[in-house]
């Protein structure tokens, strides 16, 4: 539970608490999948009764970015490739915010492909939205690590050489304790997955299908999905590392194949966050950076004596 907590505990909550009261309240394209992302997290948060003011919501920059301006929580529009470290931070400063990040492909997988891997490996407490389309969306359409071999764009105009990156797998080896793919043309499962990322406490990656009708018609793939929890001929123990590297590897050849498999790969709830083992060994203070500063009597003062200082 937050130290800033505002709103009343008994009301019930809906997506309109999640909505910022700003015009226009989204500015992505007609059709792009960002939009299925948000209302999916929106559904999430109300499924799961969190208040706005004991959630963090930190992107990095792309049309995926623009997501902590167009839900209603403390937001951080933070760097490219830099959503972790800011989400790492405050997390560490005040275990009570409930943290999400996100971002784009390029985001999240190229520029910030470190800072996933280590994330991942220290198991921090928080869920991660990779909203995968494939392309860089909001620098109109370059090839991305996520972009298939063969991809011609402007800046690999022969297309490009490379194989694309596997997130499932990156994140399984880095050390991630849950790990999913969705899309956002299945909003159910979306709004599953999130409720389940955000419950599990540990490092959760959520490998986000989204579909840029802009900047890459050719990505057909998103069509016709296949939801490996409900089908037998994917069975496999989703808490045994091994097979859920099998199941990934899996999807993560099919996808360029126009097989799209999403759902749950891994759960491990027996790994420790990084915050209780450090919390073990005494290496974080009982109560945490942001309590101990935290005056209720003097907050509004503070704060003007902040706005004061500073104009
Ligand atoms: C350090 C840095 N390098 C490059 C850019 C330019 N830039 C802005 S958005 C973007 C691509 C975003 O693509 P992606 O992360 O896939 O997100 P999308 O827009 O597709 O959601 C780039 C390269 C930047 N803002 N900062
Ligand atoms: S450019 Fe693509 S990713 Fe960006 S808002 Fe438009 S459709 Fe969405």
């Amino acid at each position: 539970m937050s130290v800033f907590t505002a709103i009343d505990e008994d009301r019930e909550l809906d997506e309109e608490d999640f909505t910022p009261g700003i015009e226009p309240q989204a500015t992505w394209c007609p059709g792009c999948g960002d939009f299925g992302v948000l209302k999916a997290l929106k559904g999430a948060m109300v499924e799961l009764g969190r208040d706005p003011d004991e959630t963090l919501l930190v992107t990095g920059i792309g049309c995926s970015g623009k997501l902590s301006s167009y839900f209603e929580s403390y937001g951080f529009h933070s760097i490219h490739g830099r959503s972790l470290p800011v989400a790492r931070a405050a997390k560490l400063a005040n275990p009570g915010l409930e943290v999400v990040a996100a971002g784009g492909d390029g985001d999240g997988y190229g520029i910030g492909g470190n800072h996933f891997v280590h994330t991942a490996r220290e198991n921090h407490d928080m869920t991660y939205v990779v909203f995968n389309n494939e392309i860089f969306g909001l620098t109109k359409g370059q090839t991305s690590p996520t972009s298939p071999k063969g991809h011609k764009s402007k800046t690999q105009p022969h297309g490009s050489a490379k194989d694309p990156i596997r997130p499932l797998s990156l994140s399984l080896t880095g050390g991630a304790s849950y790990i999913a793919r969705t899309a956002a043309v299945n909003p159910n499962q979306a709004q599953e997955i999130l409720v389940e990322a955000i419950e599990h406490d540990g490092f959760s990656h959520v490998d986000f299908l989204t579909q840029c009708p802009t900047w890459n018609k050719d990505a057909k793939q998103y069509v016709p999905y296949v939801d490996i929890q409900k089908n037998e001929e994917y069975e496999f123990d989703i808490t045994d590392r091994r097979e859920a590297g099998e199941a990934m590897y899996e999807a993560e050849s099919a996808l360029y194949d126009g097989t799209v498999l999403t759902g749950r790969f891994y759960h491990d709830e027996t790994r420790p966050s990084y915050h209780e083992e450090k919390q073990s060994v005494g290496e974080l203070p009982e109560q945490p950076l942001a309590e101990q500063y935290f005056d209720p009597d003097r907050e509004w003062e503070r704060s003007l004596e902040l706005v004061e200082n500073h104009t």
